[in-house]
């Protein structure tokens, strides 16, 4: 690991060197010569031109000086043969011992984040945060009276916890996580400012708390204070002797305001790419590891139209218009993987996982806005979520692969939106599977309160509580169609219990096959021709997640044509449920393989948590 970035690094250092003539300079476009950092290439580029980056690690934030043209792009590729990466890191030097084996080193100005050989750090907290980033180890805290909250705590001095953070999640209600100041502790008492966050008025949860240099107790842990950073590495050995790094900068490409410029086949560590209000730009072949890597989001229901670059969590800001991210790896967020807004902008083929660390409002794919298209991604491993679609008008969700959502929340969808009048938005084809949430509000595909206008057709989802919750007031509008719905719980949840609230008027339920009941909320006559509870689909093995029909089952060819979502079918009739008889299943997720998933070869890999963090009290 260390050997990899060492060699990275000094391949870089060569290039720069001044003296060194006959090494290659890191960025050269054709005509226009050769440069000393990618950022000297981009201010030099014209309409048409290509910037070729050699490998090594670039530290630097690219902006071109001026846009592409259509048909003429700014270009940024890579030197064939070699890996480029564009780190958002500086290095960290100047170790000296602290105490035991705790090193500080000078550091000025904000930390985001601390690597040590490509792998994040954990700020220095109470209790400690174990190897498990998706197995949170926190205390129970409860609420005492307004303002003061009790909690296991350690026995610590009166008012050793003023100006500490802590992060927690209601144990109830569980949605999301939030963060706030202490400013103040007597003995297992926490005093903080107001009534609290969100999650606290609900009685219990569970949190931790960082911000102390007294709580830098183990390996792996960091502390920033007054200009000092301190850390305990890993292996207890001297910081000096590994690349130990800091996020400094939050974009590896500013291309903000720019039209036309491609960049294709770059590493991006620690950093992300700025599309605020771009049009016609173009990302491909991307490995991003650490978009977003601070752990500053305050967490909450944060996520609405107003969506933009600079809200919090943000990873790969894809705004404006007519942008395009395809074909690529984006991996390991405290925020969001990709952040969609702006309209008709696309991520296709992409594989994003193991986001939302901070279990706030972020995901995988957080999206919002006009048009866009969200198109053959796997999505998995996410603190809440792994696709948040509130405000998405007129979208395309289609031939996914959703899995290993809720690894730290509760009530949630995988797919999730409220309040939105979708004008048409097509969830379609997508396979959506295992949400680690506890029961009930463990759903699959999740249009909360106030959703209007979805056509929800041709989806398999299992593995879950309820495989969709459609929650009134005015679920209006919707059509879900030849859907293959597998909850443990019901098919379609709702919950509200006012029988006013239940206007559905509009909405349509017709081909399915629901494995379990549906809600009784839903009107009967909204509800056609569809394969109910007691009646056997006949699955091929759907405790493996095969969900074809066997020859026989009463779905062939008993469903009805509901133009145009039933589209081509085989037979004398559209079957009921998602997969049709006779036809191949359709395409879902990306096509990049896993051997070419990595950022680098060596580079951090959290374990793989695509099993129950919390079974013992989730499900
Ligand atoms: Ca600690
Ligand atoms: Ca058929």
């Amino acid at each position: 690991m260390k050997t990899q970035l060492a060699a990275l690094t000094v391949t870089l250092i060569a290039g720069v060197s001044v003296g060194q003539t006959d090494a290659p300079l890191p960025a050269s476009v054709a005509g226009r010569g050769a440069f000393r950092t990618i950022g000297e290439a981009a201010a030099a580029m014209r309409p048409g031109d290509t910037c070729v980056i050699r490998g090594g690690l670039h530290r630097e934030t690219v902006r071109p000086a001026v846009s592409g043209e259509p048909g003429r792009p700014l270009r940024f590729v890579v030197a064939p043969g070699e890996k480029a990466v564009i780190t958002g890191t500086e290095p960290v030097t100047g170790w000296k011992v602290y105490r035991d084996r705790i090193f500080r080193a000078e550091v000025a100005g904000a930390v985001g984040g601390v690597f040590v050989n490509g792998t994040a750090m954990t700020r220095a907290r109470y209790p400690n945060a174990g190897s498990n980033v998706w197995a949170v180890n926190a205390v129970a805290l409860k609420f005492a009276t307004n303002g003061v909250m009790v909690g296991e705590l350690p026995d610590r001095e009166t008012n050793y916890w003023n100006g500490a953070r802590i992060w927690g999640l209601n144990e109830r209600q569980g949605w999301v996580a939030s963060t706030f100041a202490v400013t103040g502790s007597v003995a297992n008492s926490l005093l903080f400012a107001g009534k609290g966050p969100p999650w606290y008025g609900g009685g219990s949860g569970r949190g931790f708390l960082t911000g102390k240099l007294g709580e830098l107790d183990s390996e792996g842990e960091w502390h920033h204070e007054d200009g000092i950073l301190y850390l305990w590495m890993p292996d207890s050995s001297d910081p000096s002797t590994a690349a130990v790094e800091v996020a400094r900068r939050q974009w590896a490409f500013d291309l903000s305001g720019l039209t036309n410029v491609a960049v294709s086949g770059m590493g991006i560590f620690a950093a992300g790419v700025n599309m605020d209000r771009s049009e016609s730009c173009l990302l491909e072949g991307l490995r991003v590891r650490w978009p977003y890597c601070r752990d500053d989001i305050v967490g909450g229901f944060n996520r609405n139209q107003t969506l933009g670059a600079a809200s919090e969590g943000v990873g790969i800001a894809l705004g404006g218009s007519g942008n395009t991210v395809r074909d690529s790896v984006v991996a390991y967020s405290t925020g969001d993987g990709i952040s969609v807004y702006g309209a008709s902008n696309t991520v296709e083929n992409c594989v994003v996982h193991d986001c939302n660390l901070s279990v706030s409002d972020c995901a995988p794919i957080g999206c919002t806005g006009v048009g866009h298209t969200i198109r053959r991604n796997t999505l998995f491993n996410a603190g809440r979520s792994v696709l948040v679609h509130r405000y998405l008008v007129e979208g395309s969700i289609v031939s996914n692969h959703l899995h290993h959502a809720g690894l730290l929340s509760n009530d949630l969808g995988m797919t999730y939106t409220y309040q939105t009048d979708g004008r048409g938005t097509v969830i379609a084809y997508n396979y959506i599977h295992h949400n680690l949430g506890r029961t009930p509000g463990c759903v699959g595909i999740y249009l909360d309160d106030s959703t209007k206008n979805h056509v929800v057709h041709h989806n398999v989802v299992w593995e879950v509580g309820e495989a969709m919750a459609m929650n009134p007031p005015n679920s209006t509008g919707h059509l879900v169609c030849n859907n293959t719905l597998d909850g443990s719980l019901a098919a379609i949840g709702m919950w509200w219990q006012k029988q006013e609230w239940h206007n559905m008027a509009g909405s349509r339920f017709v081909n399915n096959i629901f494995v379990k009941h549906i809600s009784q909320k839903i009107p009967p006559d909204a509800v056609g021709t569809n394969l109910f509870k007691g009646t056997d689909a006949m699955f091929a093995d759907s405790a493996n997640g095969d969900y074809r029909l066997k020859p026989g089952s009463p779905a062939i060819d008993t469903g009805d044509v509901v133009a145009p979502w039933t589209g081509t079918f085989a037979g004398k009739a559209p079957d009921m449920g998602a997969l049709e008889s006779g036809m191949e299943p359709w395409r879902h997720g990306s096509d990049i393989p896993e051997s070419e998933w990595m950022l680098l070869p060596e580079w951090q890999v959290l374990p793989d948590h695509r099993g129950p963090c919390f079974s013992a009290e989730k499900r």
